[in-house]
């Protein structure tokens, strides 16, 4: 069986990625929608062969539309409900939906199961906390988690394709000698912009509360969800670095219970979509340059934290476009065709 496909954001970062995916994946799509706001309407986008014209997204987009991916940002919010009520399944990207009980948050490799409980919106989490969970959780699995503190390293993707544009931009500037301009980065709704060439940015969106981020606090509020576990302590400090693309994270864990490093591993290299990259005397390690474009997550530096009882750190990577976002989400829609849920 195929199906009609719409997807909310065609034009952007995570839509193109879709794209890739969705022909990489052969996905089974019968029609093809592709939409957007106003101002990118009327672009042509050649996919599989085929011209596809993007159209402005209107609630009666989705008639006849039975899985519609959502990349994210505010429009999510608007036709979110009229999707649902078309009969469509929404997938959705963006946070507007994310800790809502009626709606499951979801990362297939992590709580499938969470996938039925839908009311026609299941969400995509954030790309850090995708990243992150996939790594804690067979971890979870084999001795239980009581505290996580984590530091992000993010590429400029994760901020859309201006973020992308500015730190080439900067680049280029500063090699030629010229002034360097900075209008998106931490964020183009912010009052003040920084340069990130060169530099590192201690904020992701906006402030929220106790001095941290909202992105920190999605990290810890997500990260309970998904794991179905409100007691793990969890800490986190979000920082932008100046790469194109996929997202590194320094994780130190305090395991419930005690398990050799070994164990860990063996954990590890056995979930799906994880690959752990670990080989110190090789100097083999994960690095976004090498990352990026890939499906899985990769883990490295695992090593003991002897300061506490049952420490563990570990270095994880992964492409924050993919698994971050338009994996995961496709992800999604293929579990629930695979287990007729559609
Ligand atoms: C970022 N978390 O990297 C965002 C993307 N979802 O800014």
């Amino acid at each position: 069986r195929k199906y009609n496909v719409a997807i909310l954001g065609a034009t952007g970062a995570v839509g193109q990625e879709f794209l890739a995916l969705i022909a990489e994946r052969q996905f089974p799509f019968n029609e093809l929608k592709l939409l957007a706001s106003k101002r990118s309407a009327g672009k042509v986008i050649e996919f599989m062969g085929k011209q596809y014209t993007v159209e402005e997204a209107t609630d009666d987009s989705f008639k006849n539309v039975q899985i519609a991916l959502f990349a994210g940002g505010a429009a999510s919010k608007t036709f979110a409900p009229a999707a649902v009520k078309h009969g469509a399944v929404v997938i959705d990207n963006s946070s507007a939906f994310r800790m809502d009980p009626r709606v499951p948050l979801v990362v297939p490799e992590v709580n499938p199961e969470a996938i039925k409980e839908h009311n026609g919106i299941i969400a995509n989490p954030n790309c850090s906390t995708i990243i992150m969970t996939m790594a804690l959780k067979p971890l979870y699995d084999l001795a239980r988690i009581k505290r996580v503190v984590v530091s992000t390293y993010q590429a400029v993707s994760g901020a859309g394709k201006e973020a992308i544009d500015e730190l080439d931009d900067q680049v280029k500037a500063l090699v030629d000698h010229r002034p360097v301009e900075a209008k998106i980065l931490p964020g183009a709704s912010l009052p003040k912009h920084y340069q990130i060439a060169f530099n590192l940015l201690p904020q992701i969106d906006v402030f929220v509360e106790d001095g941290y981020t909202k992105e920190e606090m999605k990290m810890v509020h997500e990260t309970h969800k998904i794991l179905n576990d409100d007691n793990i302590g969890i800490t986190a400090t979000t920082i932008r670095v100046p790469v194109y693309r996929s997202h590194a994270e320094s994780i130190n864990i305090e395991l419930e219970n005690s398990v050799s490093v070994e164990e860990a591993r063996r954990a590890l290299a056995a979930f799906p979509g994880v690959i752990v990259q670990d080989d110190p005397e090789n100097m083999l390690y994960p690095m976004p340059l090498f990352t990026s474009s890939k499906d899985e997550v990769f883990v490295g530096r695992i090593r003991p934290d002897h300061t506490v009882a049952n420490g563990i750190n570990l270095w994880v990577v992964g492409d924050q476009i993919r698994k971050g976002a338009a994996l995961n989400a496709l992800q999604i829609a293929e579990y629930m065709i695979n287990h007729k849920l559609l």
